[in-house]
């Protein structure tokens, strides 16, 4: 059986027996933040085990799984792997443990035709059921049938005390016994990690919600969560007691080797590289196409970890040339039928693959070397531990991920101080904050908490209103709570209720003026934010005195807040239409709404090219003309999320959200303020488009009065323009590239080594020349003239007098040009031009012909040009006879 036969069966098995052939789902959890990939076959079908959904009663599936929990052990033992497969069958408040445990015994002993006699199986302690089908249904032997605790058979591990939350029960695992020799454990059984026992199946009873504080509430059903390791499953199928050894692996170990010329002995500790290497290249390829980019949090991080880690062990087999993305192809032949959306990001993987590897190999060598330089201080100091702030640096400025500088660090028996890398990190994180923050932070311990405390939250009315009556409630200044506050003074004013929006999911925070209903003061507010549900207004006090407890009228600065929401809204329609143009593989990856601009973040492996970018502003700009409502709701989250509502990556929400939605163009999660339909946005202009990280594309655009404006500006340069150059507006790009033409033709020329101009006249030529017979003899070498030059000579000369025969040549170039012509008196004496050019050029070692008036030819030989010339004379002084 190949692997995807094997596969196949597995579904078709349980397909035969009324399950539901589902695809796997994502590996990266669609609408579950919280879950940094999907670990197991059961991920999709929680509501199902919790009651919530009842649609189906049965399924089954291959899920792609990715679990970083173990990344030491992978390529070192033979079942380790951060992505592999899950085959699972499911029952949702349908057939028990009676079904799950016979099916599973007959796929394993009648399907894949495994030995009964090699399986042996465990069960919870208390599972006595479990215990009986096993013995008296299936009659597995007493001695085959081992009971382990919660910590073994329950699922999730040890659930009941540790957690995590959700449906949870017992399990029974099947066990295939490789017939390696018990370890020297005398404990050695099925939970041993010898390797004598290979656990190919888990079938879990799923009874149980966990709660907090480990209540184990019944779930309305019964259910079955069976997960079989797919990648044990063919080992044990072929034999082999490896799963790298398979072709789920091998073909892929097999192009490091030839790449690297390493060739693959299993045997060989060091070689553990080459499986590491195959399994992340694995991992990679299945991340990227579910959406995962490289970067410094949550699944972007783990990603990087796993690349770095693979490019580093491809180093230390001696590669010296980008490689990783070389292994995307087998990869894909491998897993591509199975799985075939993994085909359509081909191009897009090997990019991104290589990126990073270019980027990480560009400080590698000095991220090593500082790094040798650390342990080599170490070893000086007799010290074992790397300092927390090294390996941040090594973090920061290197970009080794902190597991691989452990790892690197293991190699020679060291250790780092993780907790001392924390304190960088924590450090680091903060400073950032600050700097994009900036006052927020100051204010968020103490005196805020003291307010919040006693005043509870702010209430938003900002969503209907820009103008709002409320009351003060605290002023604040150098994180002190003032008494008051005078004219001058710089303040944060904290009022019990605002209509000003606090800067949040990029949109800036609004600007405007607080007033005192009784004239007492007023302030200008240039800036809100909010913090422990406070809103702050800062600004300076204009004029009176502020104090708490004050009535005042706080007024939005409505031009600004208007502005801002045309580019707020034309945000969602920007996000919408590239995923329509570039495909739903378009991640917001951040956003910056303004009054006087938009940009907008999101993932993509290349730039856009003209034809995108063109479509992408007509697209908005048609969903402006169609002048959409756009909708704000509060819903629940699920639901929204059903609905298709784009959420945040990465963004936890609470479960009422706010859903902002334009016609059924776009819905999103989102909190900000928006225009009340499309056509207020006016025009949308793309200003930009450039890469602001690896796999990050940024774009720039501008709406409303700053898209004309823009317009306007541009239309005056071009006006301006078409002035000085006298065409049309149209006509501006032929009549520069012509312009441009004639400047590099110019520039061309006067960089050209100034042909040496003749510093020959024909009047001074005529000077020089001999006199026979009333006929001047002209013969002269002009070096550089070229034969037009040469020409002209001779009318010139012609043209001053006609009792003239003449030779001029050019020695410069190839060959020497030679030019010989006779005025007509010369003529009438005898003179022969056609004559007088054979004598000359057989002396330069060439030849030529022509008219009695005007012969040309050329020779090769420059070094006798002296001698021909006098040829010349010799034979012109005999044509023209004794005159
Ligand atoms: N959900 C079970 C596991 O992952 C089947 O082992």
């Amino acid at each position: 059986m190949t692997v995807d036969e094997i596969r196949r069966a597995y579904l078709e098995f349980f397909e035969a027996r009324d399950h539901a052939v589902l695809p796997s789902d994502s590996l990266v959890p669609e609408n579950d933040p919280s879950l940094l990939f999907t670990g197991a076959g059961m991920n999709q079908f929680k509501d199902y085990f919790l009651g919530l959904r009842k649609d189906l009663r049965r399924a089954t599936t291959s899920q792609k799984c990715l679990r970083t929990g173990d990344l030491e052990n992978v390529g070192v033992t033979s079942f380790h792997h951060t992505f592999f497969e899950m085959l699972g069958n499911f029952s949702f408040a349908d057939y028990f443990k009676r079904e799950a445990i016979a099916w599973a015994w007959e796929f394993l002993v009648d399907v894949l035709g495994l030995p009964a006699d090699r399986l042996s199986v465990t069960v919870y302690e208390e599972d006595d059921e479990a215990f009986g089908i096993w013995r008296e249904e299936i009659g597995l032997p007493e001695g085959r049938i081992t009971r382990l605790g919660a910590k073994s058979n329950f699922w999730p591990s040890n659930a009941p005390a540790d957690g995590p939350n959700g449906p949870c029960g017992p399990c029974s695992e099947i066990f295939f016994d490789t017939g390696a020799p018990k370890c020297d454990d005398p404990g050695c059984n099925e939970d041993c990690d010898c390797g004598k026992y290979v656990e190919v199946w888990n079938l879990v009873f799923t009874q149980f919600d966990r709660r907090d504080g480990g209540e184990l509430v019944p779930l309305p059903g019964a259910n079955v969560d069976t997960g079989m390791g797919f990648e044990r499953v063919v080992a044990v199928v072929k034999g082999t007691s490896s799963a790298y050894e398979t072709e789920l692996f091998r073909p892929i170990i097999d192009v490091v080797s030839e790449l690297s010329g390493v060739a693959y002995d299993r045997a060989d500790p060091a070689h553990r590289r080459l499986r590491r290497i195959a399994d992340h290249a694995r991992a990679a390829v299945f991340c990227i196409c579910d959406g995962v980019r490289p970067g410094n949090e949550g699944r972007g991080y783990v990603l990087r970890r796993i690349l770095r880690r693979a490019i580093r062990d491809g180093i230390l087999l001696g590669l010296e040339e980008t490689f990783l993305h070389r292994l995307v192809p087998p990869v894909l032949d491998i897993m591509g039928d199975a799985y075939p959306e993994i085909r359509e990001g081909r191009q897009n993987v090997e990019i991104l693959v290589r990126n990073e590897e270019e980027r990480f190999r560009a400080t590698y060598e000095q991220g090593m070397a500082r790094l040798e330089k650390a342990v080599a201080k170490l070893a000086e100091e007799g010290e074992t531990v790397l300092p927390g702030r090294v390996a941040f640096e090594m973090y920061d400025t290197y970009g080794f991920p902190l597991d691989l500088a452990k790892v690197i660090l293991e190699e020679r028996g060291l250790d780092v101080d993780e907790a001392g890398f924390e304190v960088e990190m924590e450090r680091r994180r903060a400073e950032s904050r600050d700097a994009s923050q900036m006052g927020a932070d100051i204010f968020s311990r103490g005196p805020l908490a003291e307010v919040s405390r006693e005043h509870g939250d702010t209430e938003f009315d900002g969503y209907g209103e820009d103008v709002v009556e409320g009351r003060t409630i605290a002023l604040l200044a150098d994180d002190e709570i003032l008494e008051e506050a005078a004219a001058g003074r710089e303040v944060v004013l904290v009022t019990d209720r605002s209509p000003f929006y606090a800067e949040a999911g990029g949109q800036v925070g609004d600007a405007g003026r607080i007033e005192a209903l009784d004239g007492s003061f007023a302030m200008e507010v240039t800036r809100t934010l909010k913090t422990e549900g406070l809103h702050l207004h800062q600004g300076r006090i204009e004029s009176g005195t502020a104090r708490a407890g004050l009535e005042v009228r706080l007024s939005v600065d409505s031009a600004r807040r208007r502005a801002t929401e045309r580019n707020h809204t034309a945000t969602h329609l920007l996000h919408r239409a590239l995923r329509s143009r570039l495909g739903e593989s378009v991640e917001q990856s951040g956003s910056l709404v303004a009054p006087d601009r938009l940009t907008f973040d999101f993932t993509h492996h290349e730039g856009l090219g003209e034809d995108d970018l063109r479509e992408v502003e007509r697209e908005v700009n048609r969903v402006i003309r169609e002048d959409r409502a756009v909708v704000t709701a509060i819903r629940d989250l699920e639901e929204a999320r059903a609905s298709g509502a784009m959420a945040l990556f990465g963004e936890k929400y609470g479960d009422r959200v706010r859903v902002v939605s334009v016609g059924d163009y776009s819905t999103e999660l989102c909190g900000g303020t928006h225009v009340g339909r499309t056509g207020e946005i006016g025009t949308f202009r793309i200003v930009r488009e450039r890469s602001v990280a690896a796999g990050i594309r940024r774009i720039e655009a501008l709406t409303g009065e700053g898209a004309v404006e823009r317009s306007l500006t541009d239309r005056r340069a071009l006006g301006d323009a078409a002035k000085l150059l006298r065409v049309k507006e149209d006509e501006l790009p032929t009549r520069i590239g012509e312009l441009l033409a004639e400047l590099k033709e110019r520039r061309k020329a006067a960089t050209r080594p100034a042909a040496a101009t003749p510093a020959v006249d024909p009047a001074s030529l005529l000077e020089a020349a001999e006199e026979h017979g009333g006929v001047r003899i002209v013969a002269a070498s002009v070096p550089g003239a070229g034969v037009p030059q040469l020409r002209a000579l001779c009318d010139g000369i012609r043209a001053r007098t006609e009792a003239s025969a003449i030779c001029v040549l050019d020695p410069e170039g190839k060959a020497v040009q030679v030019v010989v012509a006779g005025g007509t008196a010369a003529l009438e004496a005898g003179f022969d031009s056609g004559r007088a050019i054979r004598a000359v050029t057989g002396v330069l070692g060439g030849g030529g012909g022509g008219k009695p008036a005007m012969a040309q030819g050329k020779g090769r030989d420059a070094s006798r040009v002296e001698e021909a010339l006098e040829v010349f004379r010799a034979e012109a002084r005999k044509l023209l006879g004794d005159g």
